[in-house]
């Protein structure tokens, strides 16, 4: 079970297993359907930061209070001039770095979805790596409907994934779609009773925590690598430059440096 809280927050909960390496981070808003303020997002920025920084978690699940709703999207009654405000007097889109830093995030982060995911609910679960629903969630956007659109991840991202007409259908129309719709069109990895759902996505978790963390971070910034262009390249090549650290090449430039001597790499094989 999911139930050691480690940081109080306002508009989120944040726990993580104790021993498991799973970390869950829930939007805590379930009167509003879920829907994220500034705050919210600060909030939820903290709890990734924190379960990125620690070595001990080596899979993050996303998802909202209650069964009602992953995330509605941005909370409209904050809605200003230039963006969502709340404590401060000006408005902002600071869910779009949040978009970013899961995208980033060295780890797997897993969507679990019951109930509505829309608006940028539904860019929310997109840029996660999986998403594990429940049969009575409901996916779509709305920002048509209600004058928004998300250009960004929530445009280019649902292109990869579903096709440009999907996309276009899913945007010019606004339309809500079903699980079982949702994981024909590859929104969703998996569907299940909503009575399973927690259950199945932590197997999920487990199944990835068996595997090699370090491959799993290269393929995650590997498939992400193209579509996030040169910040997808330079996570990819943070990567390698990581992995090359450990190795006896890396460590001759660094300690012949610090010795005040001539590296001699001529030992390294020059692979085909
Ligand atoms: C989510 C949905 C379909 C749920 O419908 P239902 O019938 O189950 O619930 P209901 O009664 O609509 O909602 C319950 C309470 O939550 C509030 C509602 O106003 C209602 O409040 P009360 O009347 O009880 O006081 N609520 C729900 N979603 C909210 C929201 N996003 N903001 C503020 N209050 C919200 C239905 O509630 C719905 O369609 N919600 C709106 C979805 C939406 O349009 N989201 C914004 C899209 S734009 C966006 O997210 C965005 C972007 O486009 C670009 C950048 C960043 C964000």
């Amino acid at each position: 079970s999911l139930d050691e809280s480690v940081k109080e927050f306002a508009d989120i909960i944040y726990e993580k297993a104790a021993g498991e390496g799973i970390a869950k981070i829930t939007i805590n808003r379930p009167e509003r359907r879920n829907a994220f303020r500034p705050q919210t997002v600060k909030e939820l920025m903290r709890a990734f930061n924190d379960a990125r920084d620690d070595i001990s978690v080596g899979v993050i699940i996303f998802t909202g209070k209650g069964t009602e709703a992953f995330c509605s999207g941005g909370d409209q009654s904050f809605r200003g001039k230039n963006g969502y405000a709340d404590y401060d007097n000006f408005g902002r889109l600071n869910v779009l770095d949040l978009q970013v830093q899961i995208r980033r995030l060295p780890k797997p982060v897993i969507a679990m979805v019951a109930g509505y995911a829309v608006g940028g609910g539904h860019v929310l679960h997109m840029v996660c790596d999986l998403t594990i629903a429940a049969n009575n969630a409901v996916f779509g956007q709305t920002g048509p409907k209600v004058g928004s659109f998300d250009a960004g991840y929530g445009a280019s991202i649902m292109s990869r994934l579903i096709g440009p007409k999907r996309a276009r259908e899913m945007w010019y129309l606004s339309k809500f779609y079903t699980a079982s719709e949702a994981e024909k069109m590859g929104l969703v990895n998996m569907v299940v009773p909503l009575e399973k759902l927690e259950q199945e996505t932590v197997k999920w978790c487990r199944e990835m925590l068996r595997n090699s963390p370090t491959a799993i971070r290269l393929c995650k910034s590997a498939i992400n690598a193209a579509d996030d262009g040169h910040a997808g390249l330079q996570a990819l090549a943070g990567d390698a430059t990581l992995m090359f650290y450990g190795t006896e090449e890396g460590n001759e430039g660094r300690s012949s440096y610090l010795q005040h001597k001539k590296p001699d790499f001529s030992k390294f094989p020059r692979l085909p």
